[in-house]
């Protein structure tokens, strides 16, 4: 992505803050695995949203005294034994060039900057992205600066950021729409393999490995989430990612997966026939479920509220089953379909902002389900629709889905 899009993002940001903030955002530290092996580091998507920037230990701030906004980026010093095993380090001028910010720099020269800043100027408010999960987040950088600072500066206001820029992230430009784009296309390929490669008798855990290697293949570097790859019953584990089973000849195959592009999720399910036909009663839920997707779609457009989608789902599904006989009651789809049926997609899967009226430049999940384990098979459909100036437009149109379209497919492969 272009260094613009970043600038643009720290633009909304800098609207956002208050007068006389300081404010920081952290790449994050990576995780340790074993005694001299750490977990493969993945940036903060707060930061990356604000940066472009993927390193770990680094760290953004910015300034606004009245009305002024200064960044500032502060990255390792290049160090020739590190580059000796790792690789050539980004030195300040590549950094300031590829992410805009005029103040890059090295990590060693902060205290020195930060106690300047600080004793010239009359800040009030220490603005921290606070967003993780876990109750003990002592480790967490943000937490030891926020320590630091209100130490020695105990008269600052500490604010969280996140939701702020959670909201900001909601609504992505063209060029973030466009490693959507090409997160799903990736995953499309994904997906085709794994049909390739589905019959009777094929563990889901090769079916993953065919997956993985279309993604490696046509250039995503990871998954967006763990597969869920689910033969049988066990398509009726909502969140089920084991995918160690044998799948079986009248099963279905529940897979929701998504590629991961330029840090951008795809998020995609697919309930497909292991014999290669669905049976009859496959096929009456497998299309109430298409329809209550379809509805759904029909459904998205700007000034709607995210919510209502569940609800939307539920009476299409039931008025066709009810039709086909297999509910009487629409109470019973609360049963049926559990799980809510549209989140935002972007950095994270489950992308972060708050639930509220729908925007053009939003980009939403569609995934109806209906769940039944007395009948041994669940089934759940999702397609990622971009949100438009007067509708929702589909961003995966080509992923085989309906009956015949699956079926077409499964029966033309080599
Ligand atoms: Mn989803």
């Amino acid at each position: 992505m272009d260094a613009q899009v970043f600038i643009n993002h720290r633009a909304l940001l800098a609207k956002e803050m208050p007068e006389q903030s300081l404010l920081f955002l952290f790449a994050g530290a990576p995780k340790q695995k074993t005694l001299d092996m750490d977990y493969p580091f993945r940036v903060d998507n707060n930061y990356y949203y604000m940066t472009g920037f993927d390193k770990a230990n680094q760290f953004m701030m910015m300034t606004k005294l009245d009305g002024k906004v200064n960044e500032w980026l502060f990255i390792d010093r290049p160090d020739p034994y590190l580059e000796r095993y790792f690789g050539k380090m980004i030195d300040l001028e590549e950094a300031a060039e590829k992410s805009g910010i005029a103040n890059v720099r090295y990590l060693d020269r902060f205290d020195w900057e930060i106690g300047r800043l600080l004793s010239r100027n009359n800040f009030k408010t220490l603005l921290m992205d606070f967003h993780k999960r876990e109750l003990n987040t002592v480790a967490y950088p943000e937490n030891d600066m926020c320590r630091r600072i209100t130490e020695a500066h105990p008269y600052l206001t500490v604010s969280n950021i996140a939701p702020v820029i959670n909201n900001l992230r909601r609504v992505k430009c063209a060029q973030e729409v466009e490693c959507v784009k090409r997160a799903i296309a990736i995953t499309e390929e994904g997906i085709k393999a794994i049909l390739d490669h589905l019959r009777p008798g094929v563990n889901e855990a090769e079916l993953q490995a065919h997956f993985d290697f279309a993604l490696t293949m046509n250039g995503a570097k990871d998954n967006a989430f763990d597969p869920i790859i689910a033969g049988g019953v066990n398509s009726n584990v909502l969140h089920y990612s084991k995918n160690d089973q044998v799948v079986n000849d009248g099963d279905v195959l529940l897979i929701d997966l998504g590629a991961e592009y330029g840090y951008y999720a795809a998020d995609i399910s697919r309930t497909f026939p292991v014999s290669g036909k669905f049976t009859q009663e496959q096929k009456i839920y497998y299309e109430a479920v298409l329809y209550g997707q379809q509805k759904v779609l029909e459904y998205l457009a700007p000034g709607k509220p995210v919510e209502d989608t569940l609800r939307i789902a539920r009476e299409a599904i039931g008025q066709r089953l009810m039709e086909a006989g297999k509910i009487q009651d629409l109470k019973e789809m609360e049963r049926l379909l559990p799980h809510g049926v549209s989140h935002y997609v972007g950095l994270d899967c489950h992308d972060v902002g708050d639930r509220g009226l729908l925007a053009p430049g939003m980009i939403v999940t569609m995934e109806p389900g209906a769940y039944m384990p007395e009948l041994g098979f669940g089934i759940r459909i999702e397609d990622d629709a971009l949100i438009t100036q007067d509708g929702a437009v589909l961003l995966s149109p080509t992923i085989p889905k309906t009956v015949e379209e699956i079926e077409a497919y499964m029966a033309a492969r080599k």
